[in-house]
Parts: structure tokens; sequence; C-alpha cells
């Protein structure tokens, strides 16, 4: 496909906060002056003590050390509340739209919202919650899973949100690791017409949490489907029994800005999924403007991020950087595909949504369900479109600008990840001239690079792996309880850089052209999942005695898992084994986690020191034989052929 590229409407440059100059001046100072640059811009948060430091960060292993504002006070939830009230405590904060089309959606005002955050704040105080102390937030999409985090916030208290996708076990791994000792939940979730059980999960999940050595003191539960579900005396209370006559006055917590503000686990190439941990002041300033200036939002904006909270775009793009500008944030609770492919346009033309900010994998679905079900709505309200997740397909990117938009609405593809806290690379709607599939260029701060393999800089237009050479305010200040793991994931494989884990090509007009992950974490519907983590659920059932697991090209996912199996001596492999291992990571993780094919093997190619070559294994699974590389320090080249005439039999 030639490269066409969309240049800035006249319209757009006059209307955006920032033009083509102004980047170019902002962006020049924000990295020549750091201090000064970011100094200016948290003036925009309301701080309870000024800060007098602003940046002291050093990304040299191993006293890699992160600090923003440090010696500065604020509340994140009186920046995403109480400030607001004078000037706009009558205004939408939160507009749910549910996931039935037919049932009656809420809409929370500004003063509600700090009603409801004070009151649960309370609530959690008097249920002996902590500055500090861990919750852990296993909820649908509904207001209250905004209440719930911003309480936390406002005492000071650390959440840990988890997806609600995610099994009992998951959320088990979770709770533990950060010996989160509250859950806030909900008796059931909806999605898609169907219910997901939340409360039983988080019984089962505490179970198994607690005899591995945690202890969870109380449950809130909210009461959203009106199911039936079992509460247990003592530990758990229901949310609206409680908040009850609970007083709405509750002070906010004076935080230092590097007071941990949330945990949030994600995949990596290792087993277990770590604790990105983010703090106060910079993650706030970072979620806020970037949310200010990438969709260039503007009071009386509705701006609607179909992500879940449960992954870090809905953290920083439903609830944080939304609120604390003051901006009206819609939260759905369904599914862009149900009752039918045309849900999103029809909730843009219910809720006349000026800014949509969705992922590729959601597009691919829907354009693979025909234009129909787009072109019999209107749209006309839509100005803006983003796209995040994973790296937009020039196809994907070109229906959503021209079916979506009418050609008529610029397409911000933001680049950035759980780490980064915020957007990191992205076309500003009034500066940046369009390219499909391309990220464009850096934020406001953010210094991108490309290396080699050895860690020499690749200058001008080249491919490389993409690393950030300095600190900015939003990134992840550490692993939850393991530092160490966060200077060795983030800062050993480049001396003195951090390093993204994705792959990247940078064109002749400085553009980055994100090209996904160089390590063993896969994107799946623009989820991230680390293969180990896959490969040691497989291992664990008792008919598996090896597995790996590879991303292989995936029409609408984006990368599907593809597990090779090797099953214990005397085990056959069968139709119903496949359904049952798929079922099995179902549950030990989630469904979406579950592997798109098993492909039995009696072996795996190994290096003679017994490594698996996934390089090959990948190759396979992308049906793609000519071009396996070397294979000659395989122990068994044999096995390559083996694998090579099933693949090609599985179709
Ligand atoms: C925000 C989020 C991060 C990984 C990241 C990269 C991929 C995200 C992208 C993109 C190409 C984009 N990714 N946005 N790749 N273009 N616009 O998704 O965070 O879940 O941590 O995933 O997602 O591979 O490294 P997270």
């Amino acid at each position: 496909m030639t490269e066409t590229v969309h240049p800035v409407t006249d319209e757009w440059a006059k209307r955006a906060f920032v033009d083509n100059a102004r980047y170019e001046e902002m962006y020049q100072r924000s990295v020549a002056d750091p201090d000064g640059f970011w100094a200016e811009q948290a003036k925009s948060l309301d701080w309870i003590k000024p800060f007098t430091k602003v940046k002291n960060t050093s990304f040299d292993a191993p006293d890699v050390s992160i600090k923003w504002f440090e010696d500065g006070e604020l509340n994140v939830s009186a920046n995403c509340t109480d400030r607001h009230l004078a000037t706009r405590g009558d205004q939408t904060a939160i507009l749910w739209e549910p996931d039935d089309p037919l049932t009656e959606g809420r809409t929370i005002t500004y003063r509600e919202l700090h009603e409801n955050v004070c009151r649960l704040a309370n609530v959690l105080k008097s249920h002996g919650v902590q500055k500090g102390d861990r919750v852990t937030i296993y909820m649908p999409m509904i207001p209250e899973v905004a209440y719930a985090m911003l309480a936390c916030a406002r005492i000071g208290a650390i959440h840990s949100v988890v997806f609600a996708g995610f099994s009992a076990e998951a959320l088990a791994g979770r709770i533990e690791d950060c010996r989160s000792g509250y859950v806030i939940t909900a008796d059931e979730g909806r999605r898609g017409g169907r219910t997901v059980p939340l409360k039983v999960n988080t019984d089962e999940a505490v179970t198994i949490a607690e005899a591995a050595g945690a202890r969870v003191n109380h449950v809130i539960v909210v009461k959203h489907t009106g199911a039936d579900v079992a509460m247990k005396d003592g530990r758990d209370v229901w949310y609206h029994e409680v908040i009850d006559g609970t007083s709405a006055d509750c002070p906010a917590e004076p935080m230092n800005a590097e007071d941990p503000l949330f945990i949030l686990y994600t995949s990596g190439s290792t087993g277990k999924p770590k604790g990105v941990l983010h703090t106060t002041g910079g993650y706030l300033l970072y979620a806020s403007m970037t949310h200010r200036m990438v969709f260039d939002y503007h009071d009386g904006d509705i701006y609607w991020c179909a992500a879940d909270v449960g992954w870090v775009t809905g953290h920083s793009y439903i609830v944080y950087g939304p609120l604390a500008n003051g901006a009206l944030s819609v939260m759905f609770e369904g599914v862009p595909t149900w009752p039918t492919p045309s849900r999103i346009w029809e909730v843009v033309d219910k809720h006349k949504i000026n800014i949509l900010y969705t992922a590729p994998t959601a597009l691919r679905a829907l354009m693979g369900a025909g234009d129909d079900h787009v072109t019999k709505t209107s749209r006309a309200s839509l100005r803006l479109l983003g796209s995040v997740g994973e790296p937009i397909n020039p196809e994907a990117w070109e229906w959503y600008y021209r079916v979506v938009g009418d050609s008529r609405c610029p397409i911000v593809d933001t680049w950035w990840q759980t780490e980064t806290g915020g957007i990191m690379i992205t076309p500003l709607p009034g500066a940046t001239a369009l390219k499909a599939g391309s990220a464009t260029r850096p934020f406001f701060g953010v210094k991108p690079a490309l290396v080699d393999a050895d860690g020499k800089f690749i200058e001008g237009a080249g491919s490389g792996n993409l690393v950030i050479t300095d600190s900015w305010p939003g990134q992840m200040r550490s692993v939850y309880g393991d530092h160490e793991r966060f200077v060795q994931t983030y800062f050993s494989a480049y001396a003195g850089l951090y390093f993204t884990g994705d792959g990247c090509r940078r064109d002749e007009d400085g553009y980055y052209w994100i090209t996904g992950r160089v390590d063993d974490v896969i994107n799946v519907s623009g989820h991230r999942m680390g293969t180990a983590e896959v490969e040691s659920a497989l291992v664990a059932h008792p008919k598996v005695s090896e597995a790996a697991v590879v991303g292989y090209p995936h029409d609408i996912k984006g990368q599907g898992i593809y597990a090779y199996v090797t099953l214990m001596v005397g085990e056959e492999p069968s139709d119903e084994l496949q359904k049952e291992l798929k079922q099995w990571v179902r549950k030990e993780i989630g469904p979406i986690a579950q592997p798109d094919l098993i492909h039995f093997t009696p072996g795996l190619p190994k290096t003679r020191s017994g490594k698996i070559m996934r390089r090959i294994l990948r190759k396979v699974a992308a049906n793609e034989f000519d071009t396996l590389g070397d294979t000659s320090t395989l122990a068994d080249p044999g096995v390559v052929n083996d694998l090579v005439e099933a693949r090609k039999n599985n179709g």
C-alpha cells in the first residue's frame, strides 16, 4: 500500500491547543529544559504544598531511581473532584452506558461523584483501611469502579484493579502478590448479554490467596445484577448498606508526590505478572496533560474511551486524565459487537460523542462485519478518533478514517504502555500530518531512540529496538515489592536506557512506526500476554509435559495464541484433550489467554543446551516455512520437518 499523508486541516490547526509551530517550540523546550517545562505544566494541578524540586531521575543500574516533584504534596481525588465543584459541580463527570441498550443509563455529576467518593472513602477508613494499604478492585464497568479508585486515592490507599475477565486463580495471585487485605467487587458483571460471576470468583480467589498466606479482612460488594450471592459474615458487606448513612465529609489526605497511587499487574517475559507501580504527582500530571492535548479536550466536549478500567488505558483515559481535566467521560459496560456490530456507532449517535478512543482489534472485527453497520448511523458528532493497544494496520486505519470518520476526523494513533503511565508517541491533531499506521512523533518531554542488538544508536531513518533515553513524569517507579526486577526488566538490556520491549522503524520524516514486541510478550486483541504465563498454565495440567507458546498473525486479534504441547508419556492427543487444555487455560488465567491453536508434538526444537528455539516456532506458526533460518544448532533438526508437516496439515 502506498503511503498517504493526511495533512492537518486549517480548521484543526486553529482550533487545537497545539499547532505545528507550537509543537516544535514546546517539544524543544521540554527536552532542553525539563525542569522549567514541567514546573510550568504542573501548575495545571492543585497542590496542597508546592514543590521546589522537579526532576530527580537516574536510569543507571543498579541505582535506577525516578522522582518527580518529590517535595510537593497533593491529592489525586481532590484534583479529580473537589476542585471542580465550584465551577462545574452540576456538569456530568461520568456518563454511563449499560451493556444492554434497552436499559437505562446513568449520569453522575461532579458533585455526585465527589459525594460518592467521600462516602466510600469513609467506609474504607471505618473498615480499617489506612494510608499505604493495598485494596484490590475487581469490578465491572460501572461508575462504582471509579468511586472505588478515587476513594482509595483520597485516603492514600494503593489500589490494584484486576480486570474482571481474569479468573479466580489470576485474581488470587494478584491479591497475594501485593498482600491486599481488602477487595471491592460486585455480585456480577455484564458483558455482551452475559453475566460474569465476580463474587463467586472473589470467594474462590480469597480462599486460594489465604491458603498461600494472604489475609483478606473485608470484601465490599456492589449489588449490580441482583444475583443471589453468598455473603460471609464478618468479612463481606454490601456497598449500598455501608454507604447508606455514611458521611460525605472526608478530607483528602495530603500525599507526597512520590507516594504510590496504584499497582497494575501486567504480563512480561517471565511467568509471573509484574505489579507496575505508579505514584501520585507525575502520573496525574502526565495523564491529564496528554488527555488534554492528544485528544484536544475542550470544555463541553463529549469524550469516550471505550477501554476497560482493568487496563492502563482505562486508568489514565477513562478515570484519572479526563476527571482531572473536568471532562465528561463516557463509561461503557458492554462490547462493540453486541447486540449488533452497530453498537459503538449507535452509542456515538445517542450521546453525540465528539472524541472516540478505541483499539484496532475492535475496528478489525467491525470492519469484517461490513460497512452497512456503520453507514446506517450518523456519526456526525465525531470530531477526533483515537487508536491504542497494538499496531494499527494501514487497512484498518484507512477504514477508520474513511468509513467511520467520513474522511473528516484526524486519527491519533497513540503508542504507550502500562509502564509509561500515559501516551508517549502520538500525533497531535492540530500539529501533526498523519500517515496510516504510524504513531508519528514523541509527546512533550519524551526522548525516543532506536538501538541495534549491540545497543548502538541508529541515527536517521532505520529500524531497531525502541528505547527512551530520559525520564518523563508518568513513568512507572518500580515493580511493587521488587525494585531489582524493575531494574533488571527495563534497564539492563541497554545501559542507561529504558527498554520498551518494542521494535520500531523511523522514517525519513522522523516518524515512528511501532512494529510490535520483540520479547516473549504477545499482543492478543490489544491485551498483553506473556507467553511464559500461558506456558506455565499449560504445564500445570497433569497430562502436559512441556509447552511452548508463540504469537501468530490473526485477522481480528492481531496476534493469536499458538501453543505447542508435548504430552506425558502414555497420553494421546485428541480433540477432547485440545478442548480440555483450552478450558484449563481459561480457568487458570482467563478467556483472553485461551490458546487459539494447540499443536500436539512429540518434541520441540531445542539447541544442544536445551533452549527452545522460539524463532523457529514463530515461523512455523506463521506458515513462513521458507525463512526458518539457521537450524544447524538444533539438537535434532528432524523435529522441525515434523512440525512443518503437521502445520501444513493443520491448515
Ligand atoms: C496502552 C497499552 C503495551 C504494548 C506496547 C506495544 C503495544 C500499544 C500501541 C502499540 C503499536 C500503538 N501498543 N499501543 N503498538 N501502536 N499505538 O496498550 O498498554 O497493555 O501495557 O501494552 O502494546 O507493543 O509495548 P499495555
